[in-house]
């Protein structure tokens, strides 16, 4: 075999689309920062030079007001920066890819993670083997799943919980708090605590929203109501705060908005700033970091949390490939994205029952998108990068 011929022989990365969806909700959902009732999502596409395809996700909550991107520009980053350094390149050297999106372009995590989603996807499916097995293998068939009651009214929120139970399909519940006063969040909590028993388990999430004097009392009157953790109560660079409160009170304290790669993970656990971490893919910025973040609190003695940012079922696919390798989730998962949309653009959607979420099956993340869904949902055209001849 000849030079050229085995420089001709490496796959390599031959074209990238991105398109944004806007998909409904099946109800509202109030956060204490948006009240979603459309989720956007960036899809891309990979396609190689041995005529394979990967794809990913990358998506946020309520335009920019939960975090520092917005699907705009994700997919602007996307198609601005990183699809012409990657064009061109080894399609199977994903460490290769990471270190040159990461030479040139900083932060926009969640762009980096869709792209990365689509390059473990489209390895994967060249080798034969699903995304857990490049991850050590999968340990868990299926995952505990939690479902957010987020319907800004208590009694359509216990409503919903009672049926969820009675159906098993969830017995985890996270509550999104922090909009009203704090007496009127606790009273809410108590009363939907009080509703479900011991038959279910309730957690909240405050989305950054209160102060640490807001918090001290907060704390106190959810685990008085039975609450058993409280996410991410003040804001993400607080950590002397969120150290107090994980050294105040029983609840379990969780990060999540604090949470952005593994350098945050390194300096929460190292400050105690709290008790569990909510591990989200996007906000970690790829599957690779997240792994890390995993490591990170692990090694730390951190309960771990399978967290979402509402993706569709493709990113939920690949989360659960990575998650599916880890020994121990305490707290389980919250990939219930693809449920709360009025439809799932997979042909092949994941699977909930009995209080879990099913390892999706088959090669790359395991998911195959619908193609008139995607026609149907999607904002405006496929917008495409592709190499140069010779590249
Ligand atoms: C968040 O902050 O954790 C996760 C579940 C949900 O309903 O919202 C998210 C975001
Ligand atoms: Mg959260």
């Amino acid at each position: 075999m000849k030079f050229t011929d085995v420089v001709n022989a490496v796959t390599k990365i031959d074209q990238i689309e991105t398109v944004i969806l806007d998909i409904p909700t099946i109800r509202g959902h109030v956060l204490s920062m948006a009240t979603m009732r459309t989720q956007t999502a960036v899809l891309v596409k990979i396609k190689f030079s041995d005529g394979s395809e990967g794809i990913g996700e990358g998506t946020t909550i309520g335009g920019l007001s939960y975090g520092p991107e917005s699907p705009e520009g994700i997919q602007s980053a996307i198609d601005t920066y990183i699809a012409p350094a990657l064009l061109g390149s080894d399609a199977d050297n994903i460490n290769g890819a990471i270190q040159l999106i990461d030479k040139m372009v900083k932060g926009n995590r969640i762009a980096k993670t869709a792209v990365e989603i689509a390059l473990w996807d489209g390895l994967g499916k060249r080798l034969g083997v699903p995304v857990s097995q490049l991850f050590g293998g999968a340990v868990h068939e299926k995952l505990l799943v939690a479902w957010t009651l987020a319907s800004g009214n208590s009694e359509t929120d216990i409503a919903e919980a009672l049926q969820m139970i009675e159906s098993r399909r969830h017995n985890i519940f996270k509550l999104k708090i922090g909009k009203r006063s704090v007496r009127d969040d606790v009273a809410h909590v108590a009363r939907i605590k009080q509703a479900v028993g011991d038959a279910a388990s309730v957690r909240v999430d405050i989305n950054t929203a209160w102060s640490l004097q807001d918090a001290r009392w907060g704390l106190k009157g959810l685990q008085d109501a039975g609450c058993e953790l409280v996410e991410q109560p003040v804001p993400a660079r607080c950590r002397r705060e969120m150290a107090e409160l994980t050294r105040g009170y029983e609840i379990a304290v969780m990060a999540d908005e604090a949470l952005n790669g593994p350098e945050d993970a390194l300096a929460v656990a190292q400050a105690h700033a709290a008790d569990v971490f909510a591990v989200k893919i996007g906000q970690s910025g790829g599957l690779k970091r997240a792994s890390e973040v995993i490591a990170i609190g692990q090694a730390a003695g951190l309960g771990l949390y399978a967290g979402t940012m509402l993706e569709t079922g493709l990113s939920t696919a690949a989360a659960l490939q990575l998650f599916s390798t880890v020994e121990t989730l305490t707290w389980g998962t919250e990939l219930f994205g693809p449920l709360l949309l009025t439809e799932d653009i997979l042909a092949n959607p994941i699977i909930y029952r009995d209080f879990c979420v099913e390892i999706p099956q088959g090669n790359g993340i395991g998911a195959a998108l619908d193609p008139d869904k995607i026609a149907f949902f999607r904002r405006d055209g496929v917008r495409s990068t592709k190499a140069a001849a010779g590249q």
